[in-house]
């Protein structure tokens, strides 16, 4: 366990969080053994090409995933990051994860940096304030032109939104601590977000919590192994208040 203590309070956090945060909530990551769906590799779905070639088994994908994230519920990982907050901390999750988990564990300041997976958008008109009403087998229809709705989230080879990235950016930049928490860190440009924070600032802190090194490892001041939903809350369960 790290030996740095802080006084959290007065301490800007960002979290990076992403699929290892999720997983012990029942949720598969995309990487793992356990992130195949019929045998169907993530990388090859969340592509604009596998949506355009047959949407309808990309769809089933995402209801899957659905009903997986609806009954699913946060874990200790996500509480005491709520906690955190709910305590007066300065904190701001910055999450990879298309799920609600963060906030339906009490966190307000959540950035969705690849969107969320109950919202949609219309590929005709472009509507995007559509909720998926009826999670079931079919492909779903845009209300306003009859276009083929799809997922609000954002998939290999595509950009980012660029608001959502600025305030990123502009987050990282005033950061003192950084938590990079259950993603392998390999997928860009989110993956580059923790050397874009050293960069702007030198002296921050870096922990990340994984259940093996990843590439932004030799970054951080310190690489806790271990399942986040453990090794999260026993980091701060020294500290006043938990
Ligand atoms: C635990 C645990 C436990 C488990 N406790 N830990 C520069 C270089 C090379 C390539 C690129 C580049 N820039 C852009 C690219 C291309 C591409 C990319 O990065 N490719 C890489 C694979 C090489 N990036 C993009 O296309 C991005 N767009 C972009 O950059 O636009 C501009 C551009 C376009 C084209 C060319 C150049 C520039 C968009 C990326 C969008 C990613 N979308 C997805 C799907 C979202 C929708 C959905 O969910 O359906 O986002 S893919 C998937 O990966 C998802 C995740 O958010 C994301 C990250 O995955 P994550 O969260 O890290 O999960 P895993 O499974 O990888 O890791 C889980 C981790 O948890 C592991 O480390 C475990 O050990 C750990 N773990 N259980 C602790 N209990
Ligand atoms: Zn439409």
């Amino acid at each position: 366990m790290s030996s740095i203590k802080f006084n959290l309070q007065e301490l800007k956090i960002t979290v990076i969080t992403g699929a290892g945060i999720s997983q012990p909530s029942g949720i598969p990551t995309f990487r793992g053994s356990n992130g195949l769906w019929r045998n169907y590799n993530p990388q090859e779905l969340a592509t604009p090409s596998a949506f355009d070639k047959n949407p309808f088994l990309v769809w089933e994908w995402y209801y899957w995933r659905i009903n997986l994230i609806q009954k699913a519920q946060p874990n200790p990982a996500h509480t005491i990051l709520a906690q955190l907050e709910s305590q007066g901390c300065n904190i701001v999750i910055l999450t990879q994860n298309v799920d609600d988990l963060h906030e339906r564990a009490g966190s307000r300041c959540v950035i969705h940096l690849h969107g969320e997976i109950m919202k949609t958008r219309c590929v005709e008109c472009g509507e995007k304030n559509i909720v998926l009403l009826n999670i079931v087998n079919s492909l779903p229809k845009c209300p306003l032109c009859d276009g083929l709705l799809r997922p609000a989230v954002v998939w290999f080879g595509e950009s980012l939104d660029s608001t959502t990235i600025n305030t990123s950016f502009e987050r990282l930049a005033n950061t003192d601590l950084l938590i990079v928490a259950g993603t392998s860190s390999l997928v860009y440009p989110v993956a580059d977000f923790p050397f874009h924070a050293k960069r702007l600032n030198p002296n921050i802190v870096i922990l990340e919590f994984n259940m093996n090194k990843t590439p932004i490892s030799p970054l951080t001041n310190n690489t806790i192994l271990g399942p986040v939903e453990e090794t999260l809350v026993n980091y701060f369960k020294h500290y006043e208040g938990f």
